[in-house]
């Protein structure tokens, strides 16, 4: 169910890049509430736009129509880009040689705040027994994790030099329900996405802020203190799968690295295949 504006904030054009991958595809219907247009932007197709929706085709790695991509802009949530373990040469166009172009097109068209979906990856080696805080350093557990890392670094480069806001988003596991025990610590609703994503828009003053993106869930390895004027209140919670999991999955091979460290699966990855 989409949730009702939690702010009476609205812009008049807000950009959505990624919007044909799974959180874009969720974000897509429920951003609409918070802008009088909606610029949609993939590599792959959207199809037509709907009514207040504009549509772009555009790659990342396209200085060129990066730069157009923002013109007229007033706010971004940036959902696009590679959000796998995979091999270096897709991570360097989309994650890496991307999210320069997009932030060179910001500081150009005068675009003051972005929403830029990082990844509980960018701290995937920390152990499952440590809770882990946004100030913590970085410890990607792989090439995924590591250009997560270089966005909120760029991030923080262009708040610092050029005034651009940042709310980067250390997304947990945003699915319809966590698919296994890990899951129980980094699930994060997709209403409580929406939650996350509106108040990384709308809160006053960020500069450049990291939080990690999670429901309320009892089992937590993040510890969000120093994102409380984000304002974000998660209202959903793993616990009411908690069961279910458990009983798939009773046993857990606590050597296993993928049970040993918070990346998961994401620590045994291998992007060179
Ligand atoms: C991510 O960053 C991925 O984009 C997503 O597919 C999930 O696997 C998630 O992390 C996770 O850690 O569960």
């Amino acid at each position: 169910m989409l949730n009702p504006p939690a702010s009476p904030l609205k812009f008049p054009r807000l950009l959505l890049t990624g919007a044909g991958g799974n959180l874009g595809q969720e974000l897509r219907p429920r951003l609409k509430a918070y802008c009088d247009v909606l610029r949609l932007s993939d590599c792959r197709d959207l199809g037509a736009a709907a009514a207040g929706e504009e549509v772009q085709t555009v790659a990342l790695e396209n200085t060129d129509r990066m730069m157009d991509l923002l013109d007229g802009v007033n706010a971004v949530v940036h959902m696009g880009g590679v959000s796998t373990e995979q091999p270096w040469e897709p991570i360097l166009a989309s994650n890496i040689v991307g999210m320069v172009n997009l932030y060179e097109a910001a500081r150009l068209k005068g675009v003051k705040r972005i929403v830029f979906a990082s990844s509980n990856h960018v701290t995937g080696f920390y152990r499952q027994d440590e809770v882990v805080n946004t100030r913590m350093p970085p410890k990607p557990d792989g090439f995924y994790g590591l250009s997560k890392a270089f966005g909120e670094d760029l991030a923080q480069l262009y708040w610092d030099r050029w005034g651009i806001e940042t709310v980067s988003l250390r997304i947990g596991s945003s699915f319809t329900e966590p698919r296994d025990r890990r899951m129980l610590a980094t699930y994060l609703s997709y209403d409580d996405l929406e939650r996350l994503v509106v108040a990384a828009l709308t809160a006053p003053i960020v500069g450049h802020s990291i939080i990690y993106g999670m429901s309320d869930n009892q089992t937590t390895w993040w510890d969000n203190t120093h994102a409380k004027h984000i304002g974000y209140r998660p209202l959903d919670s793993s616990d009411v799968f908690r069961s279910a999991v458990e009983a798939r999955q009773p046993v857990i091979d606590t050597k296993d690295p993928a049970a040993i460290y918070q990346g998961g699966a994401f620590v045994k990855a291998t992007p060179h295949g």
